[in-house]
């Protein structure tokens, strides 16, 4: 089954995963506006059977960033538009990693900008050896504004990040690897099987164990070690629970022939 109806994006789903692909390779899947409403359209409500989502860029690169030809046509200067549209970013990048859906990256060629912002609000990233990531910010005159202070920084450390959009220095898939950018390196040509085949195995997972490694890991970073202690031992009484439910059934029957 496809999704149809998007201009950028093009959705494939099977066996309950969607496969999600960036597909502006003629611009090297740069994000335009379309572009990141049409991710927000997806992570906002996937489909019931969707179990897990696979993230792949059309052609040689993942994603060039943020579509700078469409900054260059915003001729006069807003602040206010501005703030709106990096807000923006920022919803739909925690629609991605908070929606509800595990999400595997598949990267080859350029992860650059906005495109390593949206790698990082996945939760598993597959790189193939031609990856290569880069904050070019700097030497355009702007500076990132899709989550990467927070996102790129929690993986690289603020330390790192700081260097990279200082020295704009691309990263190689090995170093990323290294870095934590990636969590797998596939040969060429294999991110997306590779992301398939793990978006498989993560989606055959208890719900309630998947929901939590996204929801409270997320929540408990931002807290202190006695607050997220105490969320943790929550968060698995809540699945020691869920888990004496969906045992329920089986109690119900085996008393049922008694
Ligand atoms: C683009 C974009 C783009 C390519 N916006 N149109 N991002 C950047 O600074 C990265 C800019 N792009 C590149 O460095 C290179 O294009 C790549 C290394 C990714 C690929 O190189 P290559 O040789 O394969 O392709 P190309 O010939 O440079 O580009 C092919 C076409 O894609 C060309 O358009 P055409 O009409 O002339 O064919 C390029 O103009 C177009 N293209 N990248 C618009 N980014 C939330 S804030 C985030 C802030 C950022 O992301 S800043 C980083 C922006």
């Amino acid at each position: 089954m496809a999704t149809d109806g998007y201009e950028h994006l093009e959705v494939e789903i099977s066996e309950g995963i969607a496969v999600v692909g960036l597909a502006r390779a003629d611009k090297r899947n740069a994000v335009n506006r379309k572009m990141l409403s049409e991710l927000d359209d997806f992570f906002s409500s996937p489909p019931d059977d969707v179990k897990a989502a696979v993230l792949v860029g059309h052609g040689k690169h993942f994603c060039a960033g943020l579509d700078l030809q469409e900054v260059m046509e915003m001729k006069d200067p807003d602040p206010l538009r501005d703030v709106v549209d990096t807000r923006y970013w920022h919803s739909v990048m925690d629609k991605i990693q908070l929606g509800g859906l595990p999400v595997v990256t598949a990267m080859q060629g350029a992860v650059i900008g906005g495109g390593l912002e949206i790698a990082t609000a996945t939760h598993v990233r597959v790189a193939e050896p031609s990856t290569f990531y880069q904050l070019p910010e700097g030497s355009r005159g702007i500076f990132v504004g899709g989550g990467a202070t927070v996102r790129v920084a929690r993986v690289i450390g603020s330390d790192r990040l700081t260097e990279m959009l200082l020295t704009g220095r691309r990263y190689s898939a090995e170093e990323g690897l290294r870095l934590g950018l990636s969590h797998y390196l596939a040969e060429e040509g294999e991110a997306r099987s590779t992301a398939v085949e793990l978006a498989g195995q993560i989606s055959r997972n208890a719900p309630i164990s998947n929901y939590l490694a996204i929801q409270a890991v997320a929540r408990i970073s931002e807290m202190s070690a006695a607050d997220g202690l105490y969320a943790e031992t929550l968060s698995a009484i809540l699945s020691h629970y869920q888990a004496a439910l969906e045992l329920r059934p089986g109690i119900a029957e085996f008393l049922g022939k008694k």
